[in-house]
């Protein structure tokens, strides 16, 4: 075995997942903004380490992913974030893409950048501990998107950051996002996600990535959010897996679903079914922001003193969804 592919397994393994905390400075203080807390270096860091430092960590959060602020910040007892999270036996990642930028000759759509200078800022958040990278390309559904455009620029920045990812021995996240919004059905969602997926994986390979040492972060398959054709959590576990059976090489070992604005049970109920369902090979868990912080961020807003009742709410989520990526959850242990 591959020693990046051991580092997927040590994350994805026995229910863990990821948790994703790599908000941007300007949507982490949107975060904090909607539970009105001030966004100051302290406050991001007091929270993030209020999760960090819970007893969840070690049994069902295999790797965080942190934000280029958040890996540099020092907790008051002298240690980095990098030692807390490795402390539970959890590996620290790094975001390392510098945001979606308009597309040029395609206006309303977007193209992830961070490429220049990368293998050298690689090279630094190596030495701070990051052993797994993440990068987001994002993509919008209308009649007309995403375009061959997007697919195929977003695809080739995905595979060029991968291979300089390997080449500095950490595990790249590649996370193909296609969002929720609009009124598409869950069928132009499956059909534009597959093809999406599909030039991805064209392009690593095009780029000799090693795909046994990559993790795919995917949205999973839903009609868009203002559609009125919503479908069951059955058809959304199912049209799930078609996707990935279909664009998928079988190589690749984990998979780590986005949450993408689904509530935290609907995040957490449609990967307990899509555990149930799935017949492959892949490992399929979370790689959840939102769905995993939502509720903890609100109680903690409330008095960001209490350390062990935050605690608390953030430990019941990350087990409902290790549960759930064992297909052992249901409904009423949310009670
Ligand atoms: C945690 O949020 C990440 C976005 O940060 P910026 O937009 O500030 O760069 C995001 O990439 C996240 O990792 C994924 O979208 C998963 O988060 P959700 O909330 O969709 O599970």
């Amino acid at each position: 075995m591959s020693e990046l592919n051991s580092i997927v397994l040590k994350i994805l393994s026995n229910g863990k997942g990821i948790l994703a905390a790599d908000e941007s400075t300007a949507t982490m203080t949107k975060r904090l903004d909607s539970v009105n807390v001030q966004s100051t270096p302290e406050n991001r860091l007091s929270f993030r380490q209020t999760l960090f430092s819970s007893s969840s960590m070690s049994s069902c959060i295999g790797g965080v992913i942190l934000y280029d602020e958040t890996i540099k910040q020092k907790i008051p007892d002298g240690k980095n974030i990098p030692e807390l999270i490795q402390s539970a036996n959890s590996i620290p990642g790094i975001k390392v893409d510098t945001g979606a930028k308009i597309l040029a000759n395609s206006p309303n759509e977007k193209i992830t950048e961070g490429l220049d200078g990368l293998r050298d800022r690689l090279k630094e958040y190596y030495k701070l501990g990051a052993r797994f990278t993440k990068w987001r390309g994002v993509y919008n559904i209308t009649k007309d998107y995403p375009s061959k455009l997007s697919i195929h620029s977003n695809a080739h920045a995905l595979a060029r950051y991968s291979a300089l990812v390997q080449e500095c021995n950490m595990v790249p996240i590649v996370e193909p996002e296609v969002l929720m919004d609009g009124n598409h059905s869950a069928q132009d969602c499956l059909t534009k996600t597959s093809e999406v997926i599909k030039k991805c994986f064209e392009e690593l390979i095009l780029h000799k990535v090693d795909l046994t040492g990559v993790i795919l972060k995917p949205n999973m398959i839903l009609a868009g959010a203002e559609s009125s054709n919503k479908i069951s959590g059955s058809e959304v576990a199912k049209m799930t897996i078609e996707c990935l059976k279909s664009s998928v090489p079988t190589e690749v070992p984990g998979i780590a679903f986005l949450s993408g604005g689904q509530t935290e049970i609907e995040a957490t109920e449609n990967l307990n079914l899509i555990n149930i369902e799935n017949k492959t090979e892949f490992i399929m868990s979370y790689s959840y922001g939102r769905a995993l912080q939502q509720s903890a961020l609100k109680y903690w807003s409330k008095d960001i003193k209490d350390i062990e009742g935050t605690q608390k709410v953030f430990n019941h989520r990350a087990k409902m969804n290790s549960l759930a990526a064992q297909g052992k959850w249901s409904k009423d242990l949310e009670d």
